[in-house]
């Protein structure tokens, strides 16, 4: 118990000013007298955590008294990116701190700008779960996040003559003002080592490596609300008696800190390079450090609060605790789950298992056959052998199970069975071992559900048809929406007259039956044309590129894959600007003229997705000087592409690229911020495209290419040689091999595209088959984008469709129809 404590929140500007300057000289973090806006941000951030650790500790007491049912997300990602704007923002302090700083001589704005962003995720799936801590806090759901404090997060892309370089992001370097170590948190979890029988017949993991795993916790305050929820970090660390004091005194330093150094590997990256035996050890120890301090947390809670309230039962976990995993990388907590059940707190098997089952939860967020994990038996044995003996346990009990009550079912054991056995490369499928194991299994957008439920797990759904769900994806409209465009909300805000959409976002429909108002139109118009103007100057400022905000700003920003095809898009950009060379000058003026944004990382191993890169910045460099096109067409490669760039592009975009080929992409989530921001989308029927074109309505949708039930076919008769190239295509290709964009060898990337079959090879992504529908589709944006009224339209009925993708909207069923929690209030 703290003795009270006198520390008033300030409230109003001088007082806000006057808690910076303490901030300032009483918590530096640099030398004394210096107030420049490195300094001015941590401390400005410093007196915004005074206020959210206020809340925060009435959250924790709150929950810890009322003791509801609470929900753990474990993620080995999240995308934090700022902290500053989103906290005021939802706290309501903006105002006041813009002015507090005005007063100091120092403009918000600038601050901001100092954060750097936490980037502790990849893509899609890290953002997606910083969207769903905000909703949690938002709805007040007692619901906490599990990661890893990445030291340096994903790499920080550079674009060099070469292509992309990847270069250590080092977030934490001068200290994050977010994020506050609780010593006081720390769990041990071990490594390798064997397994004791005693004499009655107990299990324990004895011996091998023990870790320590520190908790780092970060605030997530809700929207105008009191909750404030956290994100629990773990850091792992050796201790004192680790370190060996005879071998260093003896000279050998580097052996006497070894322990220390194998500690520090666990949270270095995100993603360590799992091409050698090393790598996928270490990515592997990652996924248990998680789950494994995760649970031992999660157990310690649960007793304690149970403590507090006298008798219990492990029966009653369930009713307390839901797990929600994110994708297989947490699957580890399944049979973690059941170790320390039965191990440590002594259940029985169906015990132990009725337990887990009724506990964890199980997102699948992709189809890719490569990105379903399977880990090498050996590799597991030697890293986790109590947890191997527990998964051929499960695995023997399925089997028993299909055998003796699903005997129809016995031909497809060999792909339902969660060991593959094969011994040239015996593996754990872990989508197989969360199906079984998980009370609820849901896709991200209704198609992948669906293609989940007739493909992927069409056999488990014959036995447990109710265990599949669907959640479609969603953004917070917070960041995405109110903060990063503040003049097209007060804008939505003065016509809905509320600004309750921010919360409830089904209100924006209300906007529809203003599409049409001239004056609305016009309102859009500038300020679609202030945020156009900011992003072109951040353009300059980072590539050097001078680009028109008159032309059309046309965005594709996500990480580079084939299946996302930036591939095709370049290829119609190359198209595009061969057509307008070859074009007379007042052929030319006819054109739409246009500005074409690629960015996103490519996975540092992944040979085609450089190329690409590559690529881009090579069209960039050659159309981006060439006069003949040069009002007409525009191309830049924004360089390392994350929440903050994101947050700056997303509002100046007219048009995005959501092109994936058909069934591939799980979801997507930009592009629900895309269509919110009033941007328009040209894409495929994939993932969540398909819902939003429903919402928004077919006429303010760029449709093009094969749907996925089309997708096997075609690719079939591509193998039969039964595929007819559009010419256009073919001289898009022509012309990179011409040279027209330098002497580099993009033949691994031209080659893909050909040839009969294969993944990789054969068009395997279709952008053949797809390209004369893009160029179409493209060809209707550009009439499109000549009636300023009807592309205004649009741009509105955008934005108006958007309301089913708020992710309060996805956390709010999560909560209802998976985890069974109710909000808790904090008085
Ligand atoms: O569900 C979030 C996000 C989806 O929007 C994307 O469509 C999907 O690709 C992504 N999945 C992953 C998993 N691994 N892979 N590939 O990042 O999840």
């Amino acid at each position: 118990k703290i003795p009270p404590v006198s520390y008033p929140l300030a409230e109003e500007p001088n007082e806000i000013a006057s808690n910076i300057s303490f901030h300032a000289k009483y918590s530096p973090h640099f030398s004394p007298f210096k107030f420049e806006p490195e300094q001015a941000y941590l401390a400005t951030a410093e007196s915004v955590r005074d206020r959210l650790i206020q809340q925060w500790n009435e959250t924790y007491l709150h929950y810890h008294k009322t003791d509801p049912k609470q929900t753990y997300y474990l993620s080995m990602e999240y995308l934090q990116g700022r902290a500053l704007t989103n906290a005021i923002g939802n706290l309501g302090i903006e105002g006041a701190y813009a002015d507090a700083l005005k007063k100091l001589g120092n403009g918000l704005e600038e601050i901001v700008e100092q954060e750097k962003d936490a980037a502790l995720g990849n893509g899609g799936l890290g953002r997606l779960a910083s969207c769903f801590l905000d909703s949690m806090a938002t709805l007040n759901l007692p619901a906490w996040g599990y990661g890893l404090r990445y030291r340096y997060g994903l790499f920080k892309q550079r674009i060099t003559k070469d292509g992309q370089e990847e270069v250590a992001e080092d977030w934490l370097e001068k200290f994050s003002p977010w994020e506050i170590v609780r010593h006081d948190v720390i769990f041990p979890v071990r490594f390798f080592g064997h397994v004791e029988v005693n004499p009655s017949g107990f299990r324990k993991w004895i011996g091998g490596e023990v870790v320590q795993a520190l908790a780092y916790d970060v605030p997530i305050p809700g929207y105008r609300t009191k909750n404030t929820n956290s994100l629990r970090l773990w850091e792992a660390k050796a201790c004192a008696q680790d370190f060996n004091l005879f071998l260093f005194n003896d000279g050998q330093y580097e052996s006497a800190g070894q322990l220390h150094s194998r500690a520090g590997q666990i949270c270095a990256v995100l993603y360590p390079g799992d091409a050698t035996e090393n790598g996928k050890l270490l990515r592997l120890k990652q996924q248990f450090f998680l789950c494994s301090a995760s649970l031992q947390d999660i157990i310690f809670r649960f007793k304690q609060r149970k403590d507090a309230s006298g008798s219990w039962k492990w029966s009653e976990f369930p009713k307390k605790v839901s797990v929600q995993l994110n994708d297989t990388h947490p699957t580890l907590a399944i049979p973690e789950l059941m170790r320390l059940l039965m191990d440590e707190e002594g259940l029985g098997w169906d015990e132990a298992w009725d337990v887990t089952t009724k506990t964890i939860a199980y997102t699948n967020h992709t189809v890719l056959p490569e990105a379903l994990e399977k880990w090498s038996q050996t590799v597991m044995w030697k890293l986790l052998p109590r947890h191997m003996e527990i998964i051929e346990e499960i695995d023997k009990r399925f089997m028993a199970m299909i055998h003796t009550s699903r005997t129809d079912l016995e031909s497809k054991l060999p792909s339902m069975r969660i060991l593959d056995n094969n011994p040239q490369k015996p593996v754990v499928r872990m989508a197989n071992l969360c199906v079984v194991s998980s009370h609820t299994v849901n896709g991200v957008a209704q198609l992948h559900s669906d293609i989940l439920k007739s493909e992927l797990f069409v056999d488990y759904v014959s036995i447990w048809p109710s265990k599949f769900q669907n959640k479609t994806n969603g953004i917070t409209p917070r960041r995405w929406l109110r903060f990063c465009s503040p003049e097209l909300s007060s804008i939505i805000t003065k016509w809905l007259n509320t600004d309750q959409w921010v919360t409830n976002l089904d209100l924006l429909a209300g906007l529809r039956k203003f599409a049409d108002n001239e004056d609305l139109q016009s309102e859009w118009a500038s300020a679609k044309m202030a945020n156009k103007r900011r992003l072109s100057q951040y353009i300059l400022h980072v590539t050097g590129a001078t680009i028109d905000p008159n032309s059309l700003f046309d965005i594709q920003v996500k990480r580079i894959h084939e299946y996302k095809r930036q591939l095709m898009n370049i290829l119609g950009v190359i198209y595009r600007y061969k057509k307008l060379k070859e074009m007379k000058p007042e052929e030319k003026r006819k054109m739409t003229s246009r500005t074409v944004m690629i960015g996103g990382k490519a996975f540092a191993t992944y040979t085609n997705a450089k190329l690409i890169v590559k690529l881009v910045n090579d069209v960039g460099g050659v159309v981006n000087t060439d006069p003949d096109v040069n009002d007409y067409l525009k191309v830049v490669f924004v360089p390392n592409y994350n929440v903050s760039v994101a947050e700056m592009l997303i509002p100046g975009s007219e048009l995005s690229q959501h092109i994936s080929t058909a069934g591939m992409e799980a979801s997507g989530t930009s592009n629900m911020k895309f269509a919110l921001n009033g941007c328009l989308i040209i894409g495929t029927l994939d993932g969540a495209n398909v819902e939003i074109r429903e919402e928004i309505g077919e006429d303010n949708f760029f449709l093009f290419g094969a749907r996925a039930d089309e997708v096997p076919k075609l690719r079939k008769d591509r193998e039969n040689g039964l595929f007819k190239p559009d010419p256009r295509f073919e001289e898009a290709k022509q012309f990179v091999k011409s040279g027209a964009f330098g002497s580099y060898d993009y033949s691994p990337l031209l080659d893909s595209l050909e040839g009969n079959s294969g993944y990789g090879r054969g068009d395997y992504f279709l952008v053949g088959h797809d390209f004369p529908s893009y160029m179409d589709a493209q060809e209707r944006v550009d009439q499109a984008y000549k009636d300023r009224k009807r592309w205004l339209k649009m741009s509105i009925m955008s934005t108006a469709g958007s309301g089913k993708f708020s992710s309060d909207r996805t956390i709010a069923e999560y909560a209802k129809e998976i985890w069974n929690i109710q909000e808790c209030n904090v008085p």
